[in-house]
């Protein structure tokens, strides 16, 4: 009885991992954004931007794992290594609007960029 509860706890958890979680979301009308690199995620995730204006992604990591020292985002062409403890800018102007995703190696991290 108890083994079930725990099974249809650990599958409810599976679905709202999978299905339902939505990564926190950052809207911007600023040129600037801060995006932190912890515990397997970015964070915002999801950053919305104007299109036709240049635009600073700051990136502060904070995770010690190898794999999240690179950071990619293979529609712009950007591979970009990442500073641990410290914040790494990346300048980005004239981008195609669209959503760029971005993420680390093995693609454990990931986040997207929508210029709209
Ligand atoms: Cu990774």
């Amino acid at each position: 009885m108890i083994i079930n509860i725990l099974g249809i706890a650990l599958i409810v958890l599976i679905i709202w991992w999978f299905w339902l979680y939505k990564p926190s979301q950052t809207v911007t009308d600023s040129n600037e954004v801060l995006i932190e690199v912890n515990n397997g995620v970015y964070s915002p995730a999801a950053i919305q931007v104007r299109a036709n204006q240049p635009i600073t992604l700051k990136f502060l990591r904070k995770d010690e794992s190898p794999c999240s020292e690179v950071l990619l985002i293979p529609s712009l062409n950007i591979s970009e290594q990442l500073k641990l403890n410290d914040i790494t800018q990346l300048h980005l102007s004239k981008i195609p609007p669209g959503e760029h995703v971005f993420h680390c190696q093995m693609q454990m991290y990931r986040g997207v960029l929508k210029v709209v």
